[in-house]
């Protein structure tokens, strides 16, 4: 298994780069504590069945996150996978909305509809998090055309995992890229593990910044542990990819230091396989760094991690006091229908003819036979047969 330090830097050195402005670093270091001590909570919301559904915590990849998303313009879109607390945080979605989205709340990002998995922020153009391994790729490589085709300078930074890499929509993805120069920045994030398997025994090609070359996407890779060599390697890659259309593919190094998901007994790996990395822990590695340069004291290290705690425990109250979705907005926002769209309309067994999921509240309940279909032609667009489907 690579150790990032030595896979990042020929050097040896911990890190070659300069530190930021003071406030900038202090802004990042904060960034990183508050997506560890939400994780944290987050952990311990679910243990108290708070928080339904799966749950997957990026504790020990906070650099990779904050690295990569500060090196981002503000017009830039982001999707990440289900592991995307962290990127809604480092975004800047408000920590109360992304909690109360983990608790099924009505005032979550999603409005409670999404939960762990499907956080979404279209005001910072966060694509979202997304459930199905591989999927977030080719909806990147959709934003990088909708770009090029609006002729604007945005660029786009998908994050994935190592075990995303083998899916098929990897290949196609970065074929699609390269030939038709897609601003966009794919960021594996090489945690070593897909699930509970090793990546050398997921994917034949272990040194992954170069899975993509064969398809004319060049690789780049970073230390995931150091979030100033994150920051920089993604810097670059998306400068190539806004200036010269030139997509590429980053892998960050790094490690969880949790299970996959809260359900992960980790029989995998041996806890002093776990302990060796935690010595690279990226907030510590960059906290005392900055307390040697001076940029910070001690006191102040901790002061910023107390300021946190209690902006979390806000949130938590936030969420905890926060209502759920009426059960009659069920159908509210399944699909778009604009007067553009010729849509999928929604039915239920109790209102059984086919209407805008909006309407449900409204519709009065039948007792007609139940069934359940999509309306294929609302009368709005070409008919079926014109459009050759069935
Ligand atoms: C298409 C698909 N297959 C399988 C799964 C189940 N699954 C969820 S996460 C995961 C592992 C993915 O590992 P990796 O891409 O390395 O990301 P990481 O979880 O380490 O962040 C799998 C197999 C899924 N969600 N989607």
């Amino acid at each position: 298994m690579a150790k990032a330090s030595a896979a990042a830097r020929s050097d040896g050195a911990e890190t070659a780069h300069q530190l930021p402005d003071a406030d900038v670093a202090r802004e990042w270091l904060h960034a990183m504590i508050l997506i560890r001590h939400f994780e944290e909570r987050a952990g311990e919301m679910y243990a108290k069945a708070k928080v339904g559904g799966f749950l997957h915590l990026a504790i020990g990849e906070e650099a990779t996150i904050v690295g990569s998303v500060r090196a981002m313009r503000a017009e830039d879109y982001l999707i990440s996978t289900y592991r995307s607390h962290g990127h809604a945080l480092a975004r800047g979605t408000d920590p109360n909305a992304v909690m109360a989205e983990l608790f099924g709340r009505e005032t979550g990002c999603s409005k409670g509809r999404g939960g762990s998995m499907h956080m979404f922020d279209l005001e910072r153009r966060f694509m979202g998090g997304y459930g199905i391994v591989g999927g977030n790729l080719p909806l990147a490589a959709g934003f990088g055309l909708s770009s090029d085709y609006l002729g604007t300078e945005d660029a786009t930074l998908c994050t994935f995992g190592d075990g995303a890499s083998n899916q098929g929509t990897f290949g196609e993805t970065m074929n699609l890229a390269a030939l038709w120069k897609l601003p966009v920045v794919f960021m594996v994030t090489n945690n070593q593990f897909g699930m509970g398997t090793a990546l050398e025994r997921h994917s034949a090609v272990t040194d992954l910044q170069r899975k993509g070359e064969g398809f004319g996407v060049p690789g780049m890779r970073c230390d995931g542990m150091d979030v100033l060599d994150t920051h920089a390697v993604i810097r670059e890659a998306l400068r190539r990819a806004r200036e010269e259309r030139q997509p590429v593919l980053v892998e960050a190094i790094t490690y969880r230091f949790r299970g996959h998901s809260m359900a992960d007994p980790e029989e995998y790996r041996t806890k002093e396989q776990v302990a060796e990395w935690r010595q690279r822990d990226p907030i510590t590695l960059f906290s005392d760094r900055l307390v040697a340069e001076g940029v910070m004291s001690a006191e102040d290290v901790e002061a910023l991690d107390a300021e946190v705690m209690a902006r979390i425990d806000e949130a938590v109250a936030f969420a905890d006091s926060s209502p759920f979705p009426p059960p009659e907005s069920l159908y509210d926002n399944v699909y778009v229908l604009g007067g553009q769209v010729r849509g999928w309309y929604s039915v239920d067994e109790r209102s059984p003819e086919p209407h805008r999921g909006e309407d449900e509240r409204d519709m009065a309940i039948s007792g007609g036979e139940a069934y359940s279909h999509h309306a294929g032609d609302m009368g709005s667009g070409p008919s079926d047969e014109a459009q050759g489907t069935k």
